[in-house]
């Protein structure tokens, strides 16, 4: 038993009596007789990925379970499941006995929402623990004014940046009991940010997707997905990770495991092998095979106007021919060569408005690793840098995307060479490193990953 060393004190009958009332007696004193009894634990960190269940992935004794019937969706990682909540009905995931613990620390809440249908005028709860409601010791993530909303009671900070509905967002709550600072960060941006003591709350059932600041239930209204609690105060390049970076493959060892937050791995077709890389080893390509997947991973690619950054080291070792690195498609057949050499070997980053568009790069060496940063965003549109320098650009445009989550394939097209730009084919050369983000990265950020 994980649940606390006093637990045994409370009748199990009763447990089960609380638990099956939990939903219209949270307040009652009786839930707070059987959660005194309950200590909570030190606890590093939790993940409840809503894969079809309200499961946590590490520990024993922090399963959520659900309350008012919620359903499940398609994930924003494209694998797995997101939790469906629909708010009429008072849905959401409760966690007891076991007591998450927020109090008299540093933490970190992150979550993927897809609000749908906010009103300004009401409370969106995503994850709370309410011991009693008096200031400090009731604490709530929630959409306020259609902002992210993070407080402890009568010590709360609200973002600035208004939600859209309809489309996948993370949102991160860090607590630094070192600065004694609240924050609130959007898709990877800091959105809100001011001074506050620790959270004192000692007890309290953790709630997911509602919350109960206001005294009564306050729920969510649309997808929840990959819930992350973590005992530290996660730093502006630990959320921009989780946030925005999609996919890194080392390729170390010859291996396909995603080394980013989100455990896209890929797939060979055909027989890749491992070779000696710019960055220990990286993955060789003899004309034929290629990575990719079996699902659509790539939510945000499939989003026109978002922003995106791909990354990665190239060392052609065949001859000057039309050559695939980057492909990218969708169910649809929505198709085009991102990265590619044209029948000389110059190398040519591409998007699409409708029509082509993208920049021109320089002639690949053979043999010869090229670090290749491609960078995307409305106003900047395409952006090349080289070795870290920027090459060339498109002009500002807005990126026609295909709607639905995509699919990359890295070394090949898989006979989709009549896509955008009208070339492409298989590679023969070895690529390393690549990254995948849902943001444009800076010319700082794009240099670092050239010089590792
Ligand atoms: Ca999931
Ligand atoms: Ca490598």
């Amino acid at each position: 038993m994980t649940s606390g060393k006093n637990l045994s004190l409370v009748p199990r009958s009763l447990i089960r009596a609380l638990t099956i009332c939990l939903c219209s007696f949270i307040y009652s004193s009786s839930i707070i007789l059987a959660t005194t009894t309950t200590t909570a634990q030190n606890i590093p960190s939790a993940f409840w990925p809503f894969d079809n269940n309200a499961l946590e992935l590490y520990n024993t004794g922090i399963d959520g379970t659900v309350s008012g019937g919620p359903t499940y969706t398609t994930s924003v990682l494209g694998y797995g499941a997101a939790i469906s909540l629909t708010r009429s009905s008072s849905q959401y995931v409760y966690i007891t006995p076991t007591i998450i613990p927020f109090n008299s620390r540093s933490f970190t809440v992150e979550a993927w929402i897809y609000p749908i249908g906010f009103s300004a005028s009401n409370d969106y709860g995503i994850m709370g623990q309410c011991q009693t409601t008096s200031t400090n010791f009731c604490f709530h993530v929630i959409v306020r004014n259609i902002n992210l909303y993070f407080g402890f009671y009568s010590s709360d900070l609200q973002g600035g940046t208004t939600l859209t509905m309809n489309i996948w967002q993370h949102i991160a709550c860090v607590y630094d009991l070192t600065t004694g600072t609240q924050q609130v960060w959007l898709n990877g941006n800091l959105d809100g940010s001011r001074s506050a003591s620790a959270y004192s709350g000692l007890w309290g059932i953790t709630t997911i997707g509602a919350t109960f600041q206001s005294g009564s239930i306050t729920s969510f209204n649309g997808y929840i997905d990959n819930v992350r609690y973590t005992s530290i105060a996660k730093n502006s390049t630990e959320i921009l990770r989780d946030a925005n970076l999609q996919v890194y493959y080392s390729f170390n060892g010859g291996s396909l495991t995603d080394y980013g937050p989100n455990g896209i791995n890929a797939t060979a077709f055909g027989v890749l092998v491992s070779t000696t890389g710019r960055v220990d080893q990286a993955i060789q390509f003899n004309s034929g095979p290629y990575i990719s997947y079996a699902y659509y991973p790539f939510y945000f690619l499939g989003v026109s106007g978002y922003s995106y950054t791909m990354a990665l080291w190239a060392k052609p070792t065949g001859s000057y021919s039309a050559q695939t690195l980057v492909f990218v498609t969708a169910s649809s057949g929505w198709c085009v060569h991102f990265v590619v050499t044209t029948s000389t070997g110059v190398l040519t980053v591409n998007s699409w408005m409708g029509s082509g568009v993208g920049a021109v790069g320089p002639t690949l060496t053979l043999n010869t690793w090229t670090h290749i940063g491609y960078t995307y965003s409305t106003s900047n549109g395409v952006l090349l840098y080289i070795n870290g320098n920027l090459y060339s650009s498109s002009g500002s445009f807005t990126f026609s995307a295909s709607g639905a989550p995509m699919l990359i394939r890295l070394g090949g097209d898989s006979g989709g060479t009549s896509c955008s730009p009208g070339y492409g084919g298989a590679f023969t050369g070895a690529l390393d490193e690549f990254y995948l983000y849902n943001r444009e990265l800076t010319a700082a950020q794009i240099y670092a990953l050239a010089n590792p």
